[in-house]
């Protein structure tokens, strides 16, 4: 299982919306016959990829795949029908699929006699966690990230090096940038550091679009952002009056191709990001990555609304009274997550990278 659950992550930002699935077939005697995964929104499951390799062979195998087999008509036929007319003799799956109009594909498999079997180990719940996630509750992923020297600052002050971390980081959070749906960061990152936030110098699986919360509607015409607007598209969260008031502005963004949108109000008239990011997994999309400062993690913790945390860290010192840290304005210690923990840690170059996941209750 944990074998298919690393093939399914290949298909990080081909297949999503739709989920990551991967899939093993073994003989009798245990040994690998046939491995698929769903690379790509619209085309084959990874059952069906893995039944396709193994032809004739797949009679009398057992199927580990992460993702309970689908039962419905999609874009593609059902992968528990696929499985009952190969003559698999047991499947063994990860998750349920939360998804409704697909699930079901569990029982269909034991009613055709073969042995079915759920193992939802730790790495199957990683994986799942994101589309288990936007089913349930209608949000994308949100994976904030950030660099950190080694006591824990996000910059470095005047006179500091512009870089924290190494190029191997750099390289991986690019390819990253290339697979998720949204890049987000707030007004402080784009005056201070005026960043392009596209993927550069990887295979790019999709271009994110751009969002930035720029309440005041502060950005700067001349920004990088906006040279590429007809590249990767750029969208500004503006409080509601603020499109009145600078109208002009307003039309000449809109002009270039900026979507421009109100940041809307909850029922107690504060400003809220969830339905900004409602309204994204509305449209579609599945992961968010944040590329921000201090402000924008320090809302979105106190919404609740991260899931996951990378943390690069660079053995940078800058010492005291110089720096600044990844959260602001956190209000403790309602924003604590219940249980936040480690899933990962590698060594990227010079670097340390943490992968966190906030889980709550
Ligand atoms: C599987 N194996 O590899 C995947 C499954 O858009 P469609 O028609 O391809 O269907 C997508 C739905 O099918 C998706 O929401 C999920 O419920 C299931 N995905 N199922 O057996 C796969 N990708
Ligand atoms: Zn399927």
């Amino acid at each position: 299982m944990r074998a298919a659950v690393r093939l399914a992550a290949r298909g990080h930002g081909g297949a999503e919306p739709n989920p990551l699935v991967g899939c093993i077939l073994t003989n009798p005697t245990g040994a690998v016959i046939a491995r698929g995964w769903h690379d790509r929104c619209g085309g084959p499951h990874a059952e069906a990829v893995a039944l396709a390799v193994a032809g004739e062979r797949a009679k009398q195998s057992t199927v580990y795949c992460t993702l309970e087999p689908c039962a419905h008509h999609g874009r593609t036929p059902p992968c528990a029908d696929a499985l009952i007319a190969a003559q698999v003799s047991r499947v063994v799956y990860g998750s349920s699929d939360p998804n409704v109009i697909a699930s079901a594909g569990a029982a269909r498999l034991a009613a055709a006699g073969i042995v079915v079997e759920q193992l939802e180990c730790d790495e199957v719940r990683v994986l799942n966690g994101p589309f288990i996630h936007r089913i349930r509750t209608g949000l994308p992923w949100i994976t904030t990230k950030w660099a950190i020297t080694l006591d824990g600052r996000i910059t470095t002050g005047d006179g500091g090096p512009r870089w924290i971390t190494g190029e191997s980081s750099r390289k991986l959070v690019h390819r990253e940038r290339g697979r998720v749906d949204v890049m987000l960061t707030g007004i402080g990152t784009l005056l201070a550091d005026d960043p392009d936030l596209r993927p550069r110098g990887v295979r790019a699986r999709r271009m994110p679009r751009r969002v930035v919360i720029d309440k005041q509607l502060q950005m700067s015409e001349s920004c990088r952002l906006l040279k590429t607007v007809n590249d990767s598209p750029v969208e500004l969260i503006v409080f509601p009056e603020v499109i009145e008031q600078q109208s002009e502005k307003i039309s000449r963004l809109r002009a270039l191709g900026v979507r421009i949108e109100p940041l809307e109000r909850g029922d107690d008239g504060m400003l809220i990001l969830r339905p900004l990011l409602l309204r994204l997994g509305r449209e579609g999309m599945s992961n968010v990555l944040v590329e921000s400062g201090g402000g924008v993690n320090g809302e979105l913790f106190n919404e609740r609304l991260v899931n996951e945390v990378w943390v690069f860290q660079a053995g940078i010192v800058v010492g005291d009274g110089r720096g600044v840290g990844p959260i602001r304005g956190l209000a403790m210690p309602a924003a604590l997550p219940p249980s936040t923990r480690c899933v990962a840690i590698d060594r990227v170059g010079d670097d340390l990278v943490s992968r966190w996941l906030v889980e709550r209750a």
